[in-house]
């Protein structure tokens, strides 16, 4: 059996899992939003809050950004701000869905003055990404309806299609259009981008540079994401994923709190194509809200999940694995992914942190450093995700 720790552990010291800015901010449901002390009052402290991650996990090295959540007048600035802190601005993230001008959608809506206010914002968007230097814009539309015969189910697609090329052709070289769906919700009858399919037929007709972003908790009950993940890989058109881990619906519970071993299925999909890294362009992001936990903890405790998911994926004796298959040893392969998933990678991982002179344990080194206690007193009136504004 080959001893798979040394390859392990080169590849966690290098993985980096991006935090989305909005985690760091208040958050709710519909219900309710909950106030927590301290939180950031701009995005500038959004950054600070994330910097802290990166600080204690060295696996949180960039930063996603949503618009106009987190609009500020010098976006280089805010680039510079982050680099000062040793993060990096990473996705941007475009709003169509909070105007009350898209209450019958923004890309796909009937009427072509909203759709080119929608345009335009999307265009803004890309013109933050040369500002900060990101590379990936990231879209996500809530436009859908809510009864049978509301709007043209094609006319929408077709609506959509046309928004998407503007889109596209304004990109640099360097930069991608990532297009995430979801099954439901806001809209409830149909959804104009509900699911990998028609996010994968829009990216083939818009060129190399548009992929699929996969975010875990937007599937159907039962829907077998890695399967997915294996699909879009092989395609070349995996753009990157929001992770997060949800029970019903939308979630946004902290990803592998709900179901661990689902994590470690997708990971072993990419673990065994060798894209875990940031040189694979895959762009691994978390997405979530921390309701009722405190954030940055939150956004500690996300990242060292995916750590843990994935050592257990690199884990996996490939060898063995391939040779159970061609003998078509079924309970053998089974075991051999079994055996790496029950593995206790905690102390490997620990490992991986001290020989970067990290502390090992995370969580306890940011409990002690007080800075929770600080930015409780330094920071009044801090603001909202954006959810419930
Ligand atoms: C939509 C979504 C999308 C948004 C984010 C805040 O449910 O997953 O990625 O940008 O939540
Ligand atoms: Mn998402
Ligand atoms: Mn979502």
């Amino acid at each position: 059996m080959t001893d798979r720790t040394p390859y392990a552990k080169q590849v966690l010291a290098a993985q980096s899992i991006e935090m989305p800015s909005w985690a760091f901010g208040n958050s709710g449901t519909r219900f309710k939003v909950f106030a927590q002390q301290g939180v950031p009052r701009d995005p500038y402290e959004k950054l600070a809050d994330a910097a802290q991650v990166q600080r204690y996990t060295g696996a949180a090295g960039s930063v996603a950004l949503h618009i106009p959540w987190d609009k500020v007048e010098d976006y280089a600035d805010l680039a510079r701000h982050a680099a000062e802190l040793n993060v990096r601005i990473g996705t941007i993230n475009s709003n169509t869905f909070q105007d009350d001008d898209y209450m019958l959608g923004s890309v796909c809506h009937p009427d072509a003055k909203i759709r080119r206010k929608a345009v335009e914002h999307l265009l803004e968007c890309v013109d933050i990404m040369d500002a900060t230097g990101s590379t990936d814009l990231k879209l996500w539309f809530a436009d859908g309806t809510n009864y049978p015969g509301q709007d043209s189910i094609a006319g929408r697609q077709d609506r959509l299609a046309e928004v998407l090329a503007e889109v596209y052709a304004r990109l640099g070289d360097h930069q991608r259009l990532l297009l995430e769906y979801k099954l439901f919700e806001p809209s409830f009858y149909t959804t104009d981008v509900p699911d990998w399919g028609t996010a994968y037929a829009h990216c083939l007709k818009l060129g190399p540079r548009a992929q699929v972003v996969i975010d875990t908790g937007h599937h159907a009950p039962g829907t077998n994401i890695e399967f997915i993940v294996a699909f879009l890989l092989r395609e070349g058109r995996l753009g990157g994923f929001d992770f997060n881990s949800r029970f019903y619906a939308d979630d946004d519970l902290m990803v592998g709190a709900a179901d661990p071993f689902q994590l470690f299925r997708i990971m072993h999909e990419l673990a065994l194509r060798e894209v875990i890294l940031p040189e694979s362009g895959i762009a691994y992001m978390l997405d979530q809200c921390h309701n009722i936990e405190p954030k940055i903890p939150g956004q500690i405790r996300s990242i060292m999940n995916v750590q843990e998911a994935t050592a257990k994926a690199l884990l996996v004796d490939r060898d063995a694995l391939e040779a159970a298959q061609q003998a078509g040893d079924v309970l053998g392969a089974n075991a051999v992914l079994m055996d790496a998933y029950n593995t206790d990678v905690r102390p490997l991982l620990a490992e991986v942190r001290a020989e970067q002179g990290l502390d090992p344990d995370p969580l306890a080194a940011y409990a002690a450093s007080g800075y929770a206690d600080r930015i409780k007193a330094d920071r009044v009136g801090g603001s909202q995700a954006g959810w419930g504004a």
